[in-house]
């Protein structure tokens, strides 16, 4: 009998599907599968979509898995769902759009939900990533909305960022220019068949030249229309141009180890808050700090420089 993790390696999608329900769980047999696969991941090239809602992020991602299929080369897409109520209409759209897929053994799609939880989303990404990457997907996409601190972390996984930005965004531009320079490889201007696309696109080429080109990579600015795939074959150019930038430049490597990083930090975060609640319900010793807090009796900091020292020790 293959084991998990064998049947992964051999590209088994109901496999797949089983060890990211087993990681959702945190069921341990997991991670020890994820584990044995860590060897067999490192191959496929990561691009992260990020944008606004409604700017078209699932629709362009659709049109990126049809190129990437014409092109021979098989998919992972991870989608990150916000569960907000007003959303729900949206991701019933996605659901549809990409039931086409379903028949397609090159493709692969997993939506994670968000309740708010964006913590241990970036963890489940991370994992959801490594198991595609090592079942053999060649692309691994993860679509995930807005531009806040947690998202800028799941795209710190990608090697490939692509900002998706939309006409008549003015004030929009102002509030994410900030964190989106240094996330952004490249500009998507979608939607560039409503009115102020010319207008857009000089907005996102100030704010480029203002940030300068920093380590050699000046983003380019696609247009496209992503309802009716224009302009989507540039945009599958351009990300080829930045992983052969990547890879030309050594930088590839760079990604790759923050990416790791990031990775290590984040098991570590996860190990720490599990023995943490572990110690806090089995050690009566810190529980009784704890309480000491819950009273007032002793302040929050002398408590947990105290914890940390009772877990060091423990
Ligand atoms: N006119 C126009 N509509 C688009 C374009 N791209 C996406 N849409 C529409 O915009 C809506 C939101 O798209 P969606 O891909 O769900 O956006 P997401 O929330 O960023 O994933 C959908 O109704 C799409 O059909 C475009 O280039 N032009
Ligand atoms: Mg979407």
């Amino acid at each position: 009998m293959a084991t998990l993790a064998q049947r992964v390696r051999g590209g088994e999608r109901r496999a797949a599907a089983r060890l990211m329900r087993l990681l959702d769980d945190g069921v341990s047999a997991g991670f020890d599968a994820l584990r044995e696969l860590y060897p067999d991941t490192g191959r496929a090239r990561i691009v992260g979509v990020t944008g606004s809602p409604g700017s078209g992020k699932s629709t362009l991602v659709d049109q990126l898995v049809r190129v990437w299929r014409d092109r021979g080369l098989t998919v992972g897409v991870v989608a990150i769902d916000p569960t907000s109520p007003f959303s729900g209409g949206a991701i019933l759209g996605d659901r549809i759009r990409m039931r086409q897929h379903e028949a397609d053994d090159g493709v692969f799609v997993r939506s994670l939900a968000t309740r708010g939880n964006l913590g241990g989303l970036s963890r489940s990404t991370r994992d959801v990533v490594a198991v595609m990457d090592a079942m053999g997907m060649d692309r691994i996409v993860i679509e995930t909305v807005g531009v806040g601190q947690d998202e800028v972390d799941i795209v710190g996984t990608a090697h490939t960022s692509l900002v998706v930005l939309v006409p008549g965004m003015g004030d929009d531009i102002q509030a994410i220019k900030a964190g989106i320079l240094e996330i952004a490889d490249i500009f998507v201007l979608n939607k560039a068949d409503h009115e102020g696309v010319d207008r857009a696109e000089r907005e996102i080429r100030a704010m480029i030249e203002l940030g300068g080109d920093l380590d050699g990579w000046k983003p380019p600015i696609v247009r496209t229309i992503a309802s009716s795939g224009e302009g989507v074959l540039n945009l599958a150019d351009a990300v080829d141009d930045h992983l052969r930038w990547l890879d030309e430049t050594g930088r590839f490597e760079d990604r790759v180890r923050r990416a790791r990083v990031h990775h290590v930090r984040q098991a570590l975060r996860d190990r720490f808050e599990r023995r943490l609640d572990r110690a806090i319900t089995e050690q009566t010793g810190i529980a009784g700090l704890i309480d000491a807090a819950a009273s007032g009796e002793q302040d929050p900091y002398s408590v947990a420089d105290a914890v940390l020292a009772e877990l060091s020790v423990g």
